[in-house]
């Protein structure tokens, strides 16, 4: 049998420790601390891509003014854009303006469209001119890019068959027809004499008011030119005060009817001025004072300050730019019509995205914008203003289709009503009142 011994220095060894852990009072442990949360990873900003928008106007000379007031209405789009963050294909898009000066030149227009061509821009707004947009419009055809007119109205632009091609306002096909039937059956017109400034559009206008005009029962008693730089009348005004009209119509732009309603004046001629878009605007009452009382004149859409979306742009933009000339409303929803149709297509690039311009449906601050097969507003509007105590005011409106009025940001929601009644496609004529 194997004996177990316990060696004697150790049974004491261990009895002084038993004693020794008895006596021993434990400390009370500190908390372990708490392990530190552990932070969740920011979301990695999403990536920004710019996006390049063309715009082109005349930016000097004699209608920088409204090339300027275009240029102005694209760039608030472009802000108002950027400040919705707006995401395409998983990046936040920062859209960039790109200006050019065509100088309202037919062959400056080519060189600039070609430069922003170049540029890679992913569409373009203009240009203001109809002389300078329907030479353009083949450059940027060739290039498959997007070109949206707020202000050419002369109807060759969209007769071309180039599916990138599109405006955003009546033609003059609409507006000489409006205009001449105006000067013969509202305005008792018997004898018409027509001035044109040789341009494309000024041209192109006083052949669709001759035309209406005739249709209508007047009779054209003189026709006369110009050209868009001229500031000296007189010579043609005092031919035209011979054949004695009840009307004169000018195509033309405001800064030649400015000076000539003023040498009308000198020279006596007491026969209504008449004009198209390119000379209703403020600046053509600053320029012939108090010889712009009771001028005619038409607009190729509806009073923007009467529409729903309109109010806010018309107090946005005078906030920031001054007073509207008149395209500017027009150019901002022709950016805003290029940026939904890229949203639509999720994408900048203009080869997914031009179908979808072609299929636009967009409430903007000029109306509602749908686009017929030319590329040719749907229903486009003409407004009738007469210039009242230094004022344009509103005479009538035919055609053109406002949005429904925007629901108020704060608004409770309203109690369902018993049955919706359908909003009015079009846009009820708006009550004679002074433009702003
Ligand atoms: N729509 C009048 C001014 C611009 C243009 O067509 O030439």
């Amino acid at each position: 049998m194997k004996s177990v011994r316990t060696p004697g220095v150790l049974l004491v060894l261990a009895a002084s420790l038993a004693v020794i852990g008895c006596g021993k009072k434990e400390e009370p442990k500190a908390a372990a601390p708490a392990p530190a949360p552990v932070a969740a990873p920011a979301p990695a900003p999403k990536p920004e891509m710019v996006v390049k928008i063309g715009h082109v106007a005349p930016l000097t000379g004699p209608i920088a003014h409204l090339g300027k007031d275009n240029e102005n209405g694209a760039r608030l789009a472009v802000d108002d854009a950027n400040a919705k963050k707006i995401e395409i294909d998983g990046k936040v898009i920062k859209f960039e303006l790109l200006g050019e000066d065509d100088q309202a030149d037919p062959k400056t227009g080519t060189v600039v469209a070609q430069k922003l061509v170049d540029a890679k821009v992913a569409g373009v707004v203009g240009h203001l001119n109809s002389g300078t947009t329907i030479p353009a419009s083949a450059i940027y055809n060739a290039a498959g890019l997007p070109q949206i007119s707020p202000s050419a109205t002369n109807p060759k632009y969209t007769q071309q068959g180039f599916n990138t091609a599109f405006r955003v306002m009546a033609n003059d096909i609409q507006q000489g027809s409006v205009v001449g039937a105006y000067a013969v059956k509202d305005l008792g017109a018997k004898k018409i004499a027509i001035i044109d400034d040789r341009t494309a559009y000024g041209q192109g206008l006083a052949d669709e008011v001759e035309k209406a005009a005739k249709a209508a029962g007047a009779t054209i008693v003189a026709r006369e030119f110009t050209n868009d730089k001229a500031t000296d009348f007189k010579a043609i005004l005092t031919k035209i005060k011979a054949k004695k009209p009840d009307v004169i119509f000018l195509g033309g732009m405001d800064a030649v009817g400015g000076p000539m309603l003023k040498q009308m004046k000198e020279l006596g001629i007491t026969a209504k001025f008449t004009t198209g878009d390119g000379g209703c605007s403020p600046e053509l009452i600053k320029l012939a004072g108090p010889a712009s009382e009771g001028v005619v004149c038409t607009q190729a859409g509806l009073p923007v300050d009467k529409l729903p979306n309109g109010q806010k742009f018309v107090e946005d933009f005078t906030k920031k730019y001054g007073q509207i000339q008149i395209y500017s409303p027009y150019s901002y929803d022709a950016v805003m019509v290029l940026v939904d149709a890229m949203k639509r297509a999720n994408s900048a690039d203009p080869v997914k995205y031009l179908p979808e311009v072609g299929k636009t449906s967009y409430d903007g601050v000029t109306g509602r914008i749908e686009f017929d097969e030319k590329g040719d507003i749907k229903n486009g509007a003409i407004t009738v203003f007469e210039i009242k105590d230094g004022k344009l005011v509103t005479l009538k409106s035919e055609g053109g289709t406002a949005p429904a009025a925007p629901a108020a940001a704060a608004a409770p929601a309203p109690a369902p009503a018993p049955a919706a009644a359908p909003a009015p496609a079009a846009a009820p004529a708006p009550a004679p009142e002074a433009k702003k």
